[in-house]
């Protein structure tokens, strides 16, 4: 089992001075009280494979060295404390035995609670302790690096390592994956999977069902950067996200008919696929030869699968769905089917030895970005604009990364040109443009990244 191990004492890191900065602020903010353990959860970039996971396809993304670290202590009863060192973000407590999440208010002390409450389902028989924790975050909020996942992912490690258990780093990956579902956005399990278990030095292919991740080297002489759009959308605070989900149930579920399958048990593109026994693109050409362009009305549906329309938001979808939604069927698995070729294609060019493999995998990379825009849009107008000047500054490739909407791009650029792309992007986009919000924002919003570790623990 490849269980989380707790190692002694801060190690001598990059990392090392924030750490015993936040272990002197834990001590600071609780007096009385002598700082324990440290956690630490990355968040992740994707590289390529967006909107796929939870149609149960593989993707391709690296942990980031952003990350979410807690410091924490037991309490003495059941209360959980826990503060910011950002003050934006309010500090509250809780009680570990009995507590709820707030759908509405999708706000960082929720995401925590989330964490904790992945932990209390699954060692249901087990009376955890209470806590004061502290936490310190680097990942940019509502940008497609997953700040909310290294959340959930920190708080549930915590509570474990705070209550003696011991996990492994898949099944906490997994369960992370099920309980920030708590906060109402229906992801897949990619953003816990690459915190959790990434390896540093490699970027990772992660499969579901079973959850199995392979490493996957980069090829030499690359970098990838990345660029932030300076938007930002909060998912659980939309329904563009569980819409798309919903309409990738609906598209599996008239193929699933269609082929004379129970379609009240396939939900996901993988399962029709794999119940078939055909390639993906087997399915992305019967889905192209099934689906019309038109986008369906509920009615539609249900009427293909002959059950009410009641039946069907019963089986399949949100109560609180509207009645009048509109689904775009036909394109959004045109997306999520070619997604799920090039992933596979991105992992076989890099493990190979061609000359022009940069070139192959920039170009996967802005294929995706156009599928993403125009077949799942789930670009923007700024994402659209920073990943066109991303190009002919250089990149090789350039695409939204995370669920999109807004947030960060990621492109692909050769090393020699690296300074250079970076001053043109600074200029182009950042410098030269008539918001000023991206002038003042410049330094912080471009980064290149290597692939960083996941989890670990420290006792102190
Ligand atoms: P971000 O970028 O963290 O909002 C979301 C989902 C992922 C995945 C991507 C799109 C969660 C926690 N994360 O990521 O599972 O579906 O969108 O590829 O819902």
């Amino acid at each position: 089992m490849d269980s989380v191990s707790i190692a002694d004492g801060i190690p001598q890191n990059p990392n090392e001075e924030r750490f015993k900065q936040l272990v002197g602020k834990f001590r600071t903010k609780y007096p009385d009280t002598q700082p324990q353990f440290l956690c630490r959860a990355p968040g992740r970039v994707n590289l390529i494979g967006e909107h796929i996971d939870y149609c149960g396809y593989s993707v391709l993304p690296m942990a980031v060295d952003q990350d979410i670290i807690a410091v924490f202590a037991a309490n003495d009863g059941n209360e959980v404390q826990i503060s910011n060192t950002d003050p934006i973000f309010k500090e509250g407590s809780f009680d570990i035995g009995n507590f709820s999440i707030s759908y509405e208010k999708s706000d960082w002390f929720e995401y925590f609670k989330c964490g904790v409450q992945g932990i209390r389902d699954k060692y249901a028989d087990r009376k955890l302790k209470g806590m004061k924790v502290l936490i310190d975050g680097t990942i940019p909020r509502s940008a497609g690096l997953s700040s909310s996942s290294a959340l959930v992912v920190c708080a549930a490690l915590a509570t474990t390592i705070n209550n003696g258990i011991t996990i492994s780093k898949s099944d906490l990956a997994e369960l992370c994956a099920e309980c920030e579902k708590y906060i109402g956005t229906q992801g897949g399990g990619m953003d816990q999977a690459a915190s959790c278990l990434a390896h540093s030095g490699s970027a990772m292919l992660i499969s579901f069902n079973p959850l199995k991740t392979q490493d996957v080297t980069l090829p030499v002489g690359c970098a990838f950067v990345v660029t932030h759009s300076l938007t930002e959308v909060n998912k659980a605070a939309t329904d563009h996200f569980n819409i798309r989900v919903s309409e990738c149930r609906l598209a599996t579920q008239i193929l699933t008919h269609a082929k004379g399958l129970d379609w009240r048990t396939i939900r996901k593109p993988y399962e029709l696929q794999t119940a078939l026994e055909w390639t993906i693109t087997e399915l992305e050409k019967f889905a192209i030869d099934s689906l019309h362009e038109v986008p369906y009305t509920l009615d539609e549906v249900a009427g293909l699968l002959n059950v009410s329309v009641d039946e069907l938001i019963s089986v399949s979808l949100k109560a609180t769905i509207n009645r009048e939604q509109k689904f775009e069927l036909c394109k959004r698995m045109k997306h999520v089917l070619s997604e799920a070729n090039r992933v596979l294609l991105f992992k076989q060019v890099c493990d190979s030895n061609t000359h022009d493999r940069l070139e192959t995998l920039g170009e996967l990379m802005n294929q995706s970005h156009n599928s993403c825009s125009r077949l799942y849009e789930c670009s923007s107008t700024e994402l659209d604009e920073l990943t066109d000047i991303c190009r002919q500054s250089g990149a090789l490739g350039s695409r939204l990364t995370g669920a999109g909407w807004g947030g960060c791009a990621v492109s692909l650029v050769r090393q020699e040109d690296l300074d250079k792309f970076i001053r043109n992007v600074r200029d182009k986009f950042y410098l030269n443009s008539n918001d000023p919000k991206r002038a003042s924002k410049a330094d912080q919003s471009i980064f290149p990244t290597l692939p960083g570790c996941g989890i670990y623990a420290v006792r102190l």
